[in-house]
């Protein structure tokens, strides 16, 4: 069965404890289990990494490219910063699907920029939890070539 990376970014492990107005009451757990659900309604399975630290999430996205078909990428903040996660995005050479929680696009101005959004095949920007089901059924639409 073919397998999903579910990439999360700094301070994602904080959902669900602060600012409910912008990111809403949904957990990092509501998170993964919504992914894992919808990814095995596609015949997917789900690997889950969160992590605040750059190297890490680097290091699981290099990983991905020797067991998954595909990654579905949060990268917080990094979203806005790190030519190092796209690098690694690009090097995996497997479809990337990004997600924000939050319309980045009506917050300030530095959130508007994505490093991550011209590399990847799917982006879904401020649907909330229902963004990450909706990037998963799309990835899992490209893997099937449909
Ligand atoms: O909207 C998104 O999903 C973001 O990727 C979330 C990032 C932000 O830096 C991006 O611009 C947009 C921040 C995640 C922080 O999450 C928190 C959750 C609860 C409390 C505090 C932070």
């Amino acid at each position: 069965m073919s397998r999903l990376l579910l990439v999360n970014g700094p301070n994602l492990n904080l959902l669900g404890t602060r600012e409910p107005d912008v990111y809403g009451t949904t957990t990092l757990a509501d998170v993964e289990q919504l992914v894992t659900e919808t990814a095995a309604a596609e015949g997917l399975q789900v690997r889950a990494v969160q992590s605040n630290h750059e190297g890490e999430l680097i290091d699981a996205i290099q990983g991905a490219r020797e067991d998954c078909a595909a990654i579905v990428i949060n990268p917080g903040a990094y979203t806005h910063t790190s030519v190092a996660i796209r690098d690694a995005l690009l090097a995996t050479e497997l479809p990337i699907a990004e997600v924000h929680l939050s319309n980045i696009h009506r917050r300030e101005p530095f959130r508007h920029h994505s490093y991550v959004s011209d590399i990847a095949e799917v982006v879904v920007i401020g649907a909330g939890l229902h963004g990450y089901g909706y990037a998963v059924q799309q990835l899992a639409r490209v893997l099937r070539g449909a």
